[in-house]
């Protein structure tokens, strides 16, 4: 089948709840993607950083290839061989004391904030049901929902009420404003370091180290979403490890499952994922030896290739050369490490069409939102490979 016969499938079969650019995706290696009828892409989206390890990373796939052949899923019944070793180099690679491991993103905010809640009827002595938890404006923490519940989008929200309870927004990258909010019943703040669906948001310097400090001073979790930013994706390990902070508790996804498998979890302080008992969490799949196996290579990649080092490295130059490329349409690019995005002035017309011409060219973005554009390549990318992809971008932005 053709690629058009494909997508109307697709269209035919499927829930319309994304609208993809007009793709269809074969086969892939590295940074590139090939489409049904054998044309290559450079991929910059990465799967919105699940894929910071490149597509079919041989040492990936061959460590998933050698647990297919031997375990690949006991429940959490029963212990499994992988799911230790995992948990051990989890703790090690972020430094915390403790990990539980699910599948997708949305189900480790989902623990976080069970854990947090718990943490405060059982430690800090919120009254029941009482505990409130502080988000920002404009925060992307997954579909669930209680995530929608606290999202401030519309489109996310609109139609799933009723709403979880027990979170109060305030603005992204005020410290002052969450000083403001925390209560008695606070159990803690969550926050994305790089805010990356609302378009690659940058708080102001010492914003972390700033919340970090009055988290602390008022007996309240931080707690960091980094399944989009972590794992080199930002030019540090964490993007909290740019302002040295360390938070109480981080949601893990995405590359942690190496593009090859969905792996995720929370981890964090002993004494509050420490608090959780037999039955009251879990997931059928969470821990699973495959997805064990996966992630256990997937970081292991990450640190002997200095993927972090990497995306820091050419981050920088590819968002300077970004910025030196004129175009009176293109209101600001921004970004740290190879997680940039550049936002559109509304007079262009949308980012849309934008990644519809670079899509012909052979280079593969999303916008986001309306206006943002973002640059997330695999942290593999080569120099010569960002320079073409520099020249796409200059040439679509001259010719639109
Ligand atoms: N937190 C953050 C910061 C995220 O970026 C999630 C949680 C949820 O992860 P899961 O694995 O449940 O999707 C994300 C996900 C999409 C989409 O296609 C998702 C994300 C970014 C862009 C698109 O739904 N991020």
């Amino acid at each position: 089948m053709d690629s058009n016969e494909l997508m109307e499938m697709a269209d035919r079969y499927g829930a319309h709840n994304y609208k993809p650019l007009p793709v269809v995706i074969d086969r892939a290696e590295g940074v590139y993607m090939f489409d049904c009828e054998g044309k290559r892409y450079l991929d910059f989206l990465a799967c919105y950083s699940a894929l910071n390890q490149g597509h079919g990373h041989p040492r990936i796939v061959e460590a998933a290839r050698r647990q297919l052949g031997r375990l690949t899923l006991t429940s959490r019944a029963f212990h499994n061989a992988e799911m230790g070793p995992f948990l051990k180099e989890i703790c090690e690679y972020t430094g915390a004391e403790m990990a539980l491991p699910m599948n997708t993103g949305a189900e480790a905010v989902e623990t976080v904030i069970k854990a947090a809640r718990k943490w405060a009827y059982r430690i800090k002595g919120v009254p029941r049901d009482q505990a409130e938890i502080v988000v920002c404006a404009d925060n992307f923490h997954g579909r669930t929902v209680t995530a929608v519940s606290f999202s401030t989008e519309t489109l996310y929200r609109e139609d799933f009420g009723p709403y979880t309870p027990g979170f109060k927004v305030i603005p992204f990258g005020d410290a002052g404003a969450l000083e403001d909010a925390i209560t008695s019943c606070t159990a803690a703040f969550l926050v994305e370091p790089i805010q990356g669906e609302a378009g690659v948001n940058i708080p102001p310097d010492g914003y972390l180290a700033a919340v970090r400090e009055i988290t602390r001073s008022h007996d309240v979790l931080l707690i960091a979403d980094e399944i989009q930013t972590g794992f080199g994706r930002t030019g540090r390990r964490f993007c909290c490890d740019h302002e040295g902070v360390k938070p109480d508790l981080m949601s893990l996804g995405k590359a942690l499952g190496g593009g090859v498998y969905p792996v995720s979890a929370a981890v964090g302080r002993a004494d509050v994922l420490g608090l959780f008992r037999p039955g009251e969490h879990g997931s059928t799949f969470g821990g699973n030896p495959l997805a064990c196996a996966v992630a256990r290579e997937s970081l292991k990649v990450l640190e002997e290739e200095r993927l972090h080092e990497r995306s820091a490295t050419l981050g920088a130059a590819f968002l300077e050369a970004l910025r030196a490329v004129p175009h009176p349409l293109v209101k600001e690019v921004r970004g740290r490490g190879l997680f940039i995005g550049m936002e559109l002035l509304p007079e262009a017309g949308g980012a849309r069409r934008y990644c519809e011409a670079l899509m012909e060219r052979g280079l593969l973005c999303k916008e986001t939102h309306d206006n943002v554009i973002r640059f997330a390549p695999p942290l593999i990318i080569e120099p010569e490979q960002l320079d073409w992809a520099l020249d796409q971008v200059r040439d679509v932005l001259s010719e639109i």
